[in-house]
Protein backbone atom coordinates (compact mmCIF):
# COMPACT_ATOMS: atom_id res chain seq x y z
CA UNK A 1 0.00 0.00 0.00
CA UNK A 2 1.59 3.48 -0.90
CA UNK A 3 0.37 6.24 1.37
CA UNK A 4 -1.31 7.92 -1.55
CA UNK A 5 -3.87 4.67 -1.93
CA UNK A 6 -7.25 5.99 -0.83
CA UNK A 7 -8.78 4.76 2.95
CA UNK A 8 -11.68 3.47 2.32
CA UNK A 9 -13.74 2.40 -0.97
CA UNK A 10 -15.95 5.62 -1.42
CA UNK A 11 -15.83 6.75 -4.38
CA UNK A 12 -16.06 10.78 -2.91
CA UNK A 13 -12.75 12.25 -1.39
CA UNK A 14 -14.57 15.33 -1.32
CA UNK A 15 -16.14 16.20 1.75
CA UNK A 16 -19.40 15.92 1.78
CA UNK A 17 -21.68 18.96 3.55
CA UNK A 18 -23.59 17.79 6.42
CA UNK A 19 -27.85 17.54 6.43
CA UNK A 20 -29.54 19.74 9.47
CA UNK A 21 -33.12 17.42 9.45
CA UNK A 22 -35.31 20.12 11.45
CA UNK A 23 -37.42 18.22 12.96
CA UNK A 24 -40.00 19.06 16.24
CA UNK A 25 -43.69 19.47 17.36
CA UNK A 26 -46.12 21.64 15.85
CA UNK A 27 -45.27 25.82 16.33
CA UNK A 28 -41.80 24.61 18.31
CA UNK A 29 -39.99 27.39 16.15
CA UNK A 30 -38.46 24.58 13.17
CA UNK A 31 -39.63 27.23 10.32
CA UNK A 32 -38.40 30.37 12.37
CA UNK A 33 -35.06 28.62 13.44
CA UNK A 34 -34.10 27.82 9.90
CA UNK A 35 -34.73 30.93 8.67
CA UNK A 36 -32.21 32.15 11.37
CA UNK A 37 -29.50 29.23 10.46
CA UNK A 38 -30.18 30.24 6.80
CA UNK A 39 -29.37 33.74 7.38
CA UNK A 40 -26.45 33.23 9.89
CA UNK A 41 -24.65 30.67 7.21
CA UNK A 42 -25.42 33.45 4.60
CA UNK A 43 -23.61 35.97 6.85
CA UNK A 44 -20.71 33.94 6.62
CA UNK A 45 -20.51 33.37 3.18
CA UNK A 46 -21.29 29.83 3.35
CA UNK A 47 -24.43 29.86 1.73
CA UNK A 48 -26.76 26.42 2.30
CA UNK A 49 -28.76 24.46 0.53
CA UNK A 50 -32.17 24.27 1.63
CA UNK A 51 -35.32 21.88 1.04
CA UNK A 52 -38.86 22.96 2.59
CA UNK A 53 -40.69 19.44 3.00
CA UNK A 54 -43.74 21.20 4.44
CA UNK A 55 -46.39 21.36 2.20
CA UNK A 56 -48.50 22.84 4.13
CA UNK A 57 -46.77 25.51 4.90
CA UNK A 58 -48.34 29.47 3.91
CA UNK A 59 -45.52 31.30 3.33
CA UNK A 60 -41.83 30.89 4.19
CA UNK A 61 -39.40 33.18 5.67
CA UNK A 62 -36.48 31.79 3.57
CA UNK A 63 -35.89 30.80 0.08
CA UNK A 64 -35.85 26.96 -0.54
CA UNK A 65 -34.04 25.49 -3.55
CA UNK A 66 -36.00 22.99 -3.59
CA UNK A 67 -39.60 23.12 -1.94
CA UNK A 68 -42.33 20.32 -1.95
CA UNK A 69 -44.86 23.18 -2.62
CA UNK A 70 -44.01 23.16 -6.14
CA UNK A 71 -44.39 19.41 -6.55
CA UNK A 72 -47.23 19.05 -4.41
CA UNK A 73 -50.62 21.48 -4.08
CA UNK A 74 -51.27 19.86 -0.79
CA UNK A 75 -55.22 21.77 -0.72
CA UNK A 76 -55.39 19.90 -4.33
CA UNK A 77 -54.31 16.48 -3.16
CA UNK A 78 -56.68 16.84 0.01
CA UNK A 79 -60.14 17.69 -2.18
CA UNK A 80 -58.79 15.13 -4.59
CA UNK A 81 -58.48 11.95 -2.18
CA UNK A 82 -61.15 13.60 -0.01
CA UNK A 83 -58.72 13.68 2.64
CA UNK A 84 -58.43 16.28 6.31
CA UNK A 85 -55.19 17.85 6.49
CA UNK A 86 -53.15 15.65 8.38
CA UNK A 87 -53.99 12.94 5.91
CA UNK A 88 -53.22 15.58 2.94
CA UNK A 89 -49.68 16.66 4.11
CA UNK A 90 -49.11 13.07 4.22
CA UNK A 91 -50.12 11.96 0.65
CA UNK A 92 -48.44 15.04 -0.22
CA UNK A 93 -45.11 13.87 1.38
CA UNK A 94 -45.92 10.41 -0.24
CA UNK A 95 -45.73 11.53 -3.55
CA UNK A 96 -42.77 14.16 -3.25
CA UNK A 97 -40.99 10.89 -2.20
CA UNK A 98 -41.66 9.08 -4.97
CA UNK A 99 -39.81 12.03 -7.08
CA UNK A 100 -36.75 12.11 -4.16
CA UNK A 101 -34.32 10.55 -6.55
CA UNK A 102 -34.38 13.32 -8.81
CA UNK A 103 -34.15 15.42 -5.29
CA UNK A 104 -31.03 14.06 -4.54
CA UNK A 105 -29.58 14.47 -7.93
CA UNK A 106 -30.01 18.37 -7.73
CA UNK A 107 -28.74 18.40 -4.52
CA UNK A 108 -25.63 15.85 -5.37
CA UNK A 109 -25.27 18.88 -8.21
CA UNK A 110 -24.36 21.30 -6.00
CA UNK A 111 -22.92 19.84 -2.66
CA UNK A 112 -20.05 20.71 -3.22
CA UNK A 113 -20.51 24.27 -3.29
CA UNK A 114 -22.72 24.49 -0.56
CA UNK A 115 -21.64 24.37 3.61
CA UNK A 116 -24.72 22.48 4.62
CA UNK A 117 -28.18 20.88 3.40
CA UNK A 118 -31.13 22.39 5.78
CA UNK A 119 -34.06 20.83 5.78
CA UNK A 120 -37.44 21.69 6.81
CA UNK A 121 -39.80 19.00 7.59
CA UNK A 122 -44.04 19.35 8.00
CA UNK A 123 -45.38 21.06 11.52
CA UNK A 124 -46.86 17.96 12.60
CA UNK A 125 -43.86 15.82 13.89
CA UNK A 126 -45.42 12.21 13.31
CA UNK A 127 -46.12 12.97 9.41
CA UNK A 128 -42.62 12.89 9.29
CA UNK A 129 -41.17 11.05 11.83
CA UNK A 130 -43.24 7.99 11.75
CA UNK A 131 -44.13 8.05 7.97
CA UNK A 132 -42.81 5.61 5.47
CA UNK A 133 -41.84 8.69 3.66
CA UNK A 134 -40.56 10.43 6.51
CA UNK A 135 -38.06 7.11 6.78
CA UNK A 136 -37.21 7.10 2.82
CA UNK A 137 -35.84 10.44 2.89
CA UNK A 138 -34.07 10.01 5.97
CA UNK A 139 -32.30 7.23 5.03
CA UNK A 140 -31.41 8.03 1.45
CA UNK A 141 -29.64 11.56 2.81
CA UNK A 142 -28.17 9.79 5.62
CA UNK A 143 -26.54 7.12 3.34
CA UNK A 144 -24.53 9.63 1.34
CA UNK A 145 -24.42 12.64 3.51
CA UNK A 146 -23.10 12.95 7.17
CA UNK A 147 -26.56 13.95 8.63
CA UNK A 148 -27.76 14.99 11.98
CA UNK A 149 -31.18 15.64 13.46
CA UNK A 150 -31.75 18.74 15.09
CA UNK A 151 -35.13 18.18 17.77
CA UNK A 152 -36.10 21.37 17.94
CA UNK A 153 -38.01 22.14 21.18
CA UNK A 154 -40.31 24.84 22.29
CA UNK A 155 -39.02 25.51 25.91
CA UNK A 156 -41.45 27.92 27.45
CA UNK A 157 -43.89 25.01 26.83
CA UNK A 158 -41.58 22.17 28.35
CA UNK A 159 -40.89 23.99 31.83
CA UNK A 160 -43.29 21.09 33.82
CA UNK A 161 -41.72 17.74 34.74
CA UNK A 162 -44.71 15.88 32.88
CA UNK A 163 -44.06 17.54 29.61
CA UNK A 164 -40.51 17.55 29.63
CA UNK A 165 -40.52 13.87 29.86
CA UNK A 166 -43.10 13.28 27.33
CA UNK A 167 -41.06 15.46 24.61
CA UNK A 168 -37.73 13.71 26.43
CA UNK A 169 -39.55 10.52 25.59
CA UNK A 170 -40.15 11.52 21.87
CA UNK A 171 -36.35 12.85 21.10
CA UNK A 172 -35.55 9.70 22.79
CA UNK A 173 -38.20 6.94 20.32
CA UNK A 174 -36.74 9.30 16.94
CA UNK A 175 -32.88 8.78 18.18
CA UNK A 176 -33.70 5.44 18.78
CA UNK A 177 -35.29 4.75 15.29
CA UNK A 178 -32.85 7.12 13.00
CA UNK A 179 -29.84 6.37 14.78
CA UNK A 180 -28.71 9.66 14.03
CA UNK A 181 -26.00 12.25 15.70
CA UNK A 182 -28.81 14.27 17.92
CA UNK A 183 -28.96 17.70 18.65
CA UNK A 184 -31.39 19.27 21.35
CA UNK A 185 -32.34 22.59 20.22
CA UNK A 186 -33.83 24.09 23.04
CA UNK A 187 -35.60 27.49 21.26
CA UNK A 188 -37.40 30.39 22.25
CA UNK A 189 -34.54 31.00 25.14
CA UNK A 190 -35.37 34.52 24.92
CA UNK A 191 -38.52 33.84 26.79
CA UNK A 192 -37.28 31.16 29.20
CA UNK A 193 -33.77 30.18 29.79
CA UNK A 194 -32.82 26.54 28.69
CA UNK A 195 -30.86 26.24 32.06
CA UNK A 196 -33.66 24.39 33.94
CA UNK A 197 -33.53 21.60 31.28
CA UNK A 198 -29.83 21.39 31.38
CA UNK A 199 -29.93 20.90 35.25
CA UNK A 200 -32.50 18.28 34.86
CA UNK A 201 -30.60 16.50 32.19
CA UNK A 202 -27.43 16.49 34.55
CA UNK A 203 -28.67 15.99 37.58
CA UNK A 204 -30.80 13.35 38.38
CA UNK A 205 -31.45 14.04 41.82
CA UNK A 206 -33.05 17.82 40.83
CA UNK A 207 -35.52 15.93 38.19
CA UNK A 208 -36.38 13.62 40.85
CA UNK A 209 -37.19 16.78 42.97
CA UNK A 210 -38.92 18.70 40.24
CA UNK A 211 -41.19 15.25 39.56
CA UNK A 212 -41.78 15.31 43.51
CA UNK A 213 -43.10 18.84 43.69
CA UNK A 214 -45.24 18.23 40.57
CA UNK A 215 -48.62 16.80 41.67
CA UNK A 216 -49.95 15.86 38.46
CA UNK A 217 -51.36 11.67 37.77
CA UNK A 218 -48.48 11.25 35.54
CA UNK A 219 -45.46 12.14 38.17
CA UNK A 220 -45.17 8.45 39.81
CA UNK A 221 -45.74 6.65 35.94
CA UNK A 222 -42.83 9.87 35.18
CA UNK A 223 -40.76 9.01 37.90
CA UNK A 224 -39.99 5.35 37.00
CA UNK A 225 -39.58 6.51 33.29
CA UNK A 226 -36.62 8.80 34.17
CA UNK A 227 -34.31 6.49 35.00
CA UNK A 228 -34.37 5.03 31.12
CA UNK A 229 -33.81 8.80 30.27
CA UNK A 230 -30.54 8.91 32.24
CA UNK A 231 -28.92 6.87 29.34
CA UNK A 232 -30.16 8.66 26.44
CA UNK A 233 -29.11 11.86 27.62
CA UNK A 234 -25.89 10.53 27.27
CA UNK A 235 -26.06 10.38 23.44
CA UNK A 236 -27.29 13.79 23.29
CA UNK A 237 -26.04 17.27 22.43
CA UNK A 238 -27.61 19.93 23.76
CA UNK A 239 -27.99 23.87 22.73
CA UNK A 240 -30.28 26.45 23.91
CA UNK A 241 -30.88 29.13 21.04
CA UNK A 242 -33.52 31.98 20.10
CA UNK A 243 -34.93 32.00 16.74
CA UNK A 244 -36.00 35.05 17.03
CA UNK A 245 -33.10 36.73 18.70
CA UNK A 246 -30.38 34.54 16.76
CA UNK A 247 -28.79 33.82 20.62
CA UNK A 248 -26.66 30.63 20.65
CA UNK A 249 -26.34 29.78 16.65
CA UNK A 250 -22.89 29.73 16.55
CA UNK A 251 -23.15 27.06 19.43
CA UNK A 252 -25.49 25.09 17.64
CA UNK A 253 -23.05 25.17 14.65
CA UNK A 254 -20.40 23.94 16.80
CA UNK A 255 -22.49 21.14 18.11
CA UNK A 256 -23.42 19.95 14.52
CA UNK A 257 -19.03 20.11 13.40
CA UNK A 258 -19.27 17.44 16.24
CA UNK A 259 -22.07 15.46 15.19
CA UNK A 260 -20.96 15.43 11.92
CA UNK A 261 -17.80 13.70 13.14
CA UNK A 262 -19.81 11.47 15.00
CA UNK A 263 -21.24 10.60 11.86
CA UNK A 264 -18.09 9.73 9.90
CA UNK A 265 -16.65 7.92 12.79
CA UNK A 266 -19.47 5.48 14.52
CA UNK A 267 -22.46 6.26 12.10
CA UNK A 268 -20.87 5.94 8.49
CA UNK A 269 -19.06 2.51 8.97
CA UNK A 270 -22.54 1.55 10.42
CA UNK A 271 -24.42 2.72 7.64
CA UNK A 272 -21.94 0.83 5.46
CA UNK A 273 -21.74 -2.00 7.09
CA UNK A 274 -26.16 -2.65 6.57
CA UNK A 275 -25.93 -1.46 2.97
CA UNK A 276 -22.67 -4.16 2.55
CA UNK A 277 -25.12 -6.66 4.42
CA UNK A 278 -28.09 -6.06 1.92
CA UNK A 279 -26.10 -6.36 -0.84
CA UNK A 280 -24.09 -9.75 -0.34
CA UNK A 281 -27.63 -10.84 0.59
CA UNK A 282 -28.92 -9.96 -2.81
CA UNK A 283 -25.95 -11.43 -4.45
CA UNK A 284 -26.33 -14.61 -2.32
CA UNK A 285 -29.49 -14.57 -3.36
CA UNK A 286 -28.58 -14.38 -7.24
CA UNK A 287 -25.96 -17.06 -6.95
CA UNK A 288 -28.68 -19.30 -5.67
CA UNK A 289 -30.67 -19.08 -8.41
CA UNK A 290 -27.82 -19.21 -10.96
CA UNK A 291 -26.43 -22.34 -9.69
CA UNK A 292 -30.00 -24.06 -9.45
CA UNK A 293 -30.13 -23.24 -13.42
CA UNK A 294 -26.86 -24.64 -14.21
CA UNK A 295 -28.06 -27.87 -12.26
CA UNK A 296 -31.06 -28.22 -13.82
CA UNK A 297 -29.45 -27.80 -17.35
CA UNK A 298 -26.65 -29.92 -15.83
CA UNK A 299 -29.43 -32.49 -14.87
CA UNK A 300 -30.94 -32.55 -18.30
CA UNK A 301 -27.53 -32.97 -20.08
CA UNK A 302 -28.81 -29.56 -22.22
CA UNK A 303 -31.35 -31.63 -23.98
CA UNK A 304 -34.21 -30.44 -21.62
CA UNK A 305 -34.58 -28.45 -18.47
CA UNK A 306 -36.80 -30.54 -16.10
CA UNK A 307 -39.22 -28.25 -14.29
CA UNK A 308 -39.11 -30.12 -10.73
CA UNK A 309 -41.67 -29.24 -8.21
CA UNK A 310 -41.13 -30.96 -5.06
CA UNK A 311 -40.03 -34.49 -5.71
CA UNK A 312 -42.26 -34.66 -9.20
CA UNK A 313 -41.80 -33.17 -12.43
CA UNK A 314 -43.90 -30.08 -12.64
CA UNK A 315 -46.22 -31.42 -15.91
CA UNK A 316 -47.37 -34.11 -13.92
CA UNK A 317 -48.39 -32.36 -10.82
CA UNK A 318 -49.87 -29.66 -12.69
CA UNK A 319 -51.85 -31.56 -15.31
CA UNK A 320 -52.24 -34.94 -13.48
CA UNK A 321 -55.88 -34.67 -13.77
CA UNK A 322 -56.16 -34.41 -17.60
CA UNK A 323 -54.33 -38.03 -17.12
CA UNK A 324 -56.08 -40.98 -15.49
CA UNK A 325 -53.53 -43.28 -13.19
CA UNK A 326 -52.48 -44.94 -16.34
CA UNK A 327 -50.25 -42.86 -17.69
CA UNK A 328 -48.74 -42.78 -21.25
CA UNK A 329 -50.25 -46.10 -22.29
CA UNK A 330 -53.85 -44.53 -22.88
CA UNK A 331 -52.88 -41.40 -25.14
CA UNK A 332 -52.95 -43.53 -27.79
CA UNK A 333 -56.56 -44.79 -27.10
CA UNK A 334 -57.33 -40.98 -26.93
CA UNK A 335 -56.42 -40.70 -30.52
CA UNK A 336 -59.96 -42.92 -31.65
CA UNK A 337 -62.52 -40.00 -30.43
CA UNK A 338 -60.80 -37.50 -31.56
CA UNK A 339 -60.97 -38.29 -34.78
CA UNK A 340 -63.47 -35.53 -36.16
CA UNK A 341 -62.81 -33.31 -34.08
CA UNK A 342 -60.53 -30.34 -33.89
CA UNK A 343 -57.35 -31.79 -32.72
CA UNK A 344 -55.94 -28.62 -31.32
CA UNK A 345 -52.39 -29.59 -29.86
CA UNK A 346 -53.06 -28.90 -25.76
CA UNK A 347 -49.47 -27.32 -26.18
CA UNK A 348 -49.53 -28.50 -22.45
CA UNK A 349 -46.31 -30.34 -22.27
CA UNK A 350 -42.52 -29.71 -22.76
CA UNK A 351 -41.11 -31.62 -24.52
CA UNK A 352 -43.83 -32.79 -26.18
CA UNK A 353 -44.37 -36.12 -25.64
CA UNK A 354 -44.87 -38.82 -29.00
CA UNK A 355 -48.51 -38.84 -28.72
CA UNK A 356 -48.60 -34.90 -28.50
CA UNK A 357 -46.22 -34.60 -31.77
CA UNK A 358 -48.53 -36.65 -33.67
CA UNK A 359 -51.45 -34.74 -32.19
CA UNK A 360 -49.61 -31.49 -33.60
CA UNK A 361 -48.96 -33.22 -36.87
CA UNK A 362 -52.52 -34.04 -37.36
CA UNK A 363 -53.65 -30.05 -36.18
CA UNK A 364 -51.74 -29.17 -39.32
CA UNK A 365 -53.09 -31.07 -41.54
CA UNK A 366 -56.30 -30.47 -40.30
CA UNK A 367 -55.58 -26.96 -40.44
CA UNK A 368 -54.34 -27.02 -44.05
CA UNK A 369 -57.35 -28.82 -45.53
CA UNK A 370 -59.68 -26.13 -43.27
CA UNK A 371 -57.78 -24.03 -45.48
CA UNK A 372 -58.39 -25.18 -48.87
CA UNK A 373 -61.82 -25.55 -48.07
CA UNK A 374 -62.24 -21.99 -47.81
N1 LIG B 1 -40.24 34.21 21.28
C1 LIG B 1 -39.90 33.36 20.33
N2 LIG B 1 -40.83 32.91 19.47
C2 LIG B 1 -40.44 32.05 18.50
C3 LIG B 1 -39.10 31.61 18.37
N3 LIG B 1 -39.02 30.76 17.33
C4 LIG B 1 -40.26 30.67 16.82
N4 LIG B 1 -41.11 31.43 17.51
C5 LIG B 1 -42.55 31.59 17.28
O1 LIG B 1 -43.18 30.33 17.39
C6 LIG B 1 -44.26 30.22 16.46
C7 LIG B 1 -44.11 28.97 15.62
O2 LIG B 1 -42.95 29.06 14.84
P1 LIG B 1 -42.74 28.20 13.52
O3 LIG B 1 -41.35 28.51 13.08
O4 LIG B 1 -43.82 28.46 12.55
O5 LIG B 1 -42.89 26.74 14.09
P2 LIG B 1 -42.91 25.34 13.32
O6 LIG B 1 -44.33 24.91 13.26
O7 LIG B 1 -42.12 24.42 14.20
O8 LIG B 1 -42.29 25.54 11.98
C8 LIG B 1 -44.22 31.49 15.62
O9 LIG B 1 -45.18 32.37 16.11
C9 LIG B 1 -42.83 32.02 15.85
O10 LIG B 1 -42.78 33.42 15.76
C10 LIG B 1 -38.14 32.13 19.31
O11 LIG B 1 -36.95 31.83 19.29
N5 LIG B 1 -38.61 33.00 20.26
MG1 LIG C 1 -42.89 25.07 10.10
Amino acid sequence: MTDTAPESSSSAPTKQPPVILCIGMAGSGKTTFMQRINAHLHSQKTPPYVLNLDPAVGTLPFTANIDIRDTVNYKEVMKQYNLGPNGGILTSLNLFTTKFDQVLNFVAKRAESVSHILVDTPGQIEIFTWSASGAIITDTLAATYPTVIAYIIDTPRTTAPATFMSNMLYACSILYKTKLPFILVFNKTDVVSHDFAVEWMTDFEKFQDALRRDTSYMSSLMNSMSLVLDEFYQHLKVVGVSAVTGHGVDDFFKAVDEAADEYEKEYKPEIERMIRIKMEKEEKERQDQLNRLMKDVEVSKGTEVSLEKGDRPIEEATWEEDDDDEDEEDEDEDEEDSEDENPLPSASRFPPSLTQQHNDAKFKSWLQQANEGQ
